[in-house]
């Protein structure tokens, strides 16, 4: 099956990163990283590897993970997707937890859910994988900071699994710091095998602009891992800032029918620098020459292409998400009438807790997100608890305030009539903007560069969405997530 055509198409757009990807029979399956939002780690399942619906997500019980302290940007990092003779496992780690944290395995026997609770593993640092051998044998590797030669320098290491019992077994074996002298982040290692020989995909020089895959292959799973003479085997930081498709690398492999490759990987899709949507989830073909993978054969790059529009429509109830744990169960969305009910959580949308806010990942450099406003409800953009733009409804007016590393500052305020409701905030690539329905031109803007972790930092994506603001519960009604066509 062909894919390179696409390539520059993500499929899944917005907020997307370490996608990671399995295969059974002719059914592939993908999950991503959901940091501080909840529910986390989404499940999608493909036919056709280009159209993806969600199944679920991994964790979406109160009391499954904690994620009530975690901080923007923390929480669950990198997950790896597994099925080893009809079991599934998914491995990941939760960053800067309050209660436990570190890496652990769930297991489910149907990838859409229930999940078990974690089970922790005695592993140091980040991005977990599974390789299950045809022996039988299973293999957890990671990637954990040394720092021993050089700053940033991490290893990639490895220890026996054991499926039955879900913990490491046996020695320790470090397998590589990446493919450079002086790489930081050799980190998202999977292992993979193709014949007699054993590949470990990493990628290093950080998620963003310097961005690279490399890849380096054994005889023997536990090593010694020689790395390619051709790597990086796929980055994009020799383009130039100015290249469309940026911070490429974070892949994961999957065979595409019986002879063919294929990977998926992460990319971001800047404008003018700036990056709202973060790191999205791309797919590529990759072939092999010599025993060594090339990935999107005969280009070397993602090529930026029009992307379609979407909308105007209600997101899927799977795309609603919250920030942490510390309150859950205080939304509802209804598909069928298109409303979102949310009751206050005591906190307000800049945290630390869980705000009174309920939003999707921002998927279109240029979209629109319309809802009817009641008193004590508003419509947001959040990139982290101290980057984001809100409008806030109240009986008599609107109130618009941007908060950008420090206080809240109030860029717009306006008396509003009471019939007056239908609100929308939107972007043009340019600027994100809040309309008011009725009202000529916009009433406050930002430059979009503003919510952008370029500018910004962390590892997240927009998400816009609904707040309750007031001592009330609210519902927002009429909602409609439009994505305009062409990014
Ligand atoms: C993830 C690491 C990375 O753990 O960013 O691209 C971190 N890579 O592999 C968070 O997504």
């Amino acid at each position: 099956m062909p894919l390179a055509d696409s390539a520059g198409v993500p499929i899944l757009p917005g907020c997307h990163p370490d996608p990671t990807i399995e295969r059974v029979g002719d059914d592939f399956y993908l999950a991503t990283s959901t940091f501080e939002y909840f529910p986390g780690i989404p499940v999608f399942h493909s036919r056709n590897l280009r159209d993806w619906s969600p199944l679920g997500h991994a964790v979406d019980r109160p009391g499954q993970l904690d994620l009530t302290g975690v901080p923007s940007s923390g929480g669950l990092f990198a997950p790896t997707l597994r099925n080893h003779r009809g079991r599934w496992f998914l491995v990941c780690t939760l960053v800067h937890g309050s209660g436990r944290d570190g890496d652990f395995v769930l297991t489910a026997d149907d990838p859409a859910g229930p999940w078990s609770d974690p089970v922790w593993l005695d592993a140091p640092g980040i991005d977990p994988s599974l390789f299950f051998d045809d022996d039988g044998r299973a293999w957890f590797t990671g990637t954990e900071l040394v720092e021993r030669d050089w700053p940033g320098q991490t290893v990639v290491w490895m220890r026996e699994f054991d499926p039955v019992g879900l913990r490491l077994v046996g020695p320790r074996h470090d397998l590589w710091h990446g493919a450079l002298t002086g790489a930081v982040w050799a980190e998202g290692p999977h292992i993979h095998r193709r014949g007699d020989w054993y590949y470990l995909l990493a990628s290093e020089g950080g998620t963003e602009y310097f961005h690279a895959l490399s890849v380096a292959r054994s005889r023997a799973v536990t090593g010694p891992y020689e790395g390619h003479r051709g790597n990086p085997v796929l980055t994009h930081r020799h383009l130039g800032r100015g290249y469309p498709i940026q911070n490429v690398g974070h892949a994961d492999l999957v065979r595409n029918g019986d002879h063919d490759w294929a990977a998926v990987l992460l990319a971001t899709r800047p404008r003018g620098g700036a990056d709202p949507l973060g790191r999205e989830a791309f797919l590529v073909d990759v072939d092999w020459e010599d025993d060594w993978p090339v990935f999107l054969p005969g280009r070397g790059r993602l090529d930026a292409l029009p992307t379609a529009g979407t909308g105007p429509g209600f997101p899927s109830p799977g795309e609603w998400t919250q920030v942490r744990t510390a309150v859950t169960g205080f939304w509802q969305a209804d598909a069928a009438a298109r409303t979102l009910r949310i009751a206050p959580t005591g906190t307000g949308l800049g945290g630390p807790g869980t705000p009174a806010f309920v939003g999707i990942r921002q998927r279109h450099h240029g979209f629109t997100l319309r809802g009817d406003l009641p008193p004590g409800a508003g419509i947001a953009a959040r990139l982290r608890d101290d980057v984001l733009m809100v409008a806030e409804r109240s009986e008599d007016g609107l109130v618009v305030m941007v908060t950008d590393g420090g206080p809240a500052r109030e860029l717009a305020r306006v008396a509003l009539d009471p019939g007056v409701t239908g609100v929308a905030l939107g972007s043009d690539a340019e600027t994100f903007s809040i309309t008011v329905d009725g009202r000529e031109g916009p009433l406050a803007a930002v430059p979009v560069g503003l919510l952008s972790p370029a500018r910004a930092g962390g590892f997240v994506g927009v998400w816009v969405g609904f707040t309750a603001h007031g001592g009330e519960p609210v519902t927002v009604r009429g909602i409609a997530y439009t994505g305009h066509p062409g990014g």
